[in-house]
């Protein structure tokens, strides 16, 4: 069972419900009108199939145009959280190689703020490559949905761009590294009524392609996120308060070689397979 955002040609932002990806559910009509405080309901699953049997509109999904799933949470993400991400980290870092080492056997996780809800780009929209860069790339992430109480809702597909040779140069640039103009993609779609431990049975794969030929496929199993879901939302929530729930990405398992940087007009296609697709081309910005 799947949630997303939606626009029709006529219509402002609306919260949909999906069970066979091809058509949505317009939850409106039924007194629901967004995904925030759908997210807060207690019994959710129930709910949505309980709803999944109303008579409410249906749009084929190739006649709406699907939106970022966040209306008004933060975007935050939690880094070096796969063995494949500290390393090449510490292989691309000048002084800074232990940070990683150490955040990584850390009992405290890294989470850096990354997006302002506004700000996310949706699946079709451009993602940004900094000019100031020379070392661009996709981080394919899972995405976990979290209500304001800190509990973990669902599951989503996220791309945290990132310029390489900004970060590696130093880690106090980290933040312009992470989160400048179209650096963060999510959507289109939230799955919910999953465990943990289903969730973790899932493959993240990506594909990049350049004029129409693939150049870079990578994937990996979210089986291979070193902590717990639980223990990133219980840091993130930790000392703070997300009166809207937020989104938190939960770091990276695939990297492109070191010879390997995105250009503008480059499609990003990433996919997990309990979710679906998520798809930018490139922009430089
Ligand atoms: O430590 C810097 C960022 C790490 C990150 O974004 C990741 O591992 O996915
Ligand atoms: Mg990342």
């Amino acid at each position: 069972m799947k949630l997303c955002r939606f626009q029709t040609p006529d219509s402002g932002p609306k919260a949909g419900l999906t069970l066979d990806g091809e058509s949505i559910l317009d939850l409106t009509p039924a007194g629901i009108d967004g995904l925030t405080p759908l997210l807060e309901r207690a019994g959710l699953v129930e709910e949505l199939t309980r709803l999944s049997t109303e008579r409410l509109p249906r749009h084929a999904v190739s006649s709406v145009k699907l939106l970022a799933p966040v209306e008004r949470q933060e975007v935050w993400a939690a880094g070096v959280t796969y063995l494949r991400s500290k390393k090449a980290r510490m292989e691309e870092s000048d002084f800074s190689a232990s940070a990683y080492d150490r955040v990584y056997e850390a009992e405290r996780p890294e989470i850096f703020f990354k997006s302002l809800a506004e700000k996310v780009v949706a699946s079709g929209e451009s993602v940004g490559i900094r000019r100031d860069a020379r070392w661009n790339v996709p981080e394919p992430e899972l995405v976990l949905f979290l209500n304001s109480r800190g509990l973990i809702v669902g599951y989503g597909v996220g791309n945290d761009m990132s310029s390489r040779d900004i970060e590696g140069e130093n880690l106090l640039y980290l933040p312009q590294a992470k989160t400048y103009h179209r650096s963060c993609a999510l959507g289109p779609f939230v799955t919910v009524g999953v465990s943990e431990a289903e969730a973790r049975g899932w493959t993240i794969s990506v594909q990049i392609q350049r004029n129409g030929e693939g150049v870079f496929a990578g994937d990996t199993a979210v089986s291979q996120i070193k902590r717990s879901f639980q223990e990133l939302a219980g840091f993130l929530f930790r000392c703070q308060v997300f009166p809207y729930g937020a989104a938190l990405l939960t770091g990276t398992g695939i990297v492109p070689p070191e010879t390997f940087s995105l250009e503008p007009e480059d499609i990003v296609k990433i996919s997990i397979s309990g979710i679906g697709p998520l798809s930018n081309p490139v922009v430089q910005v």
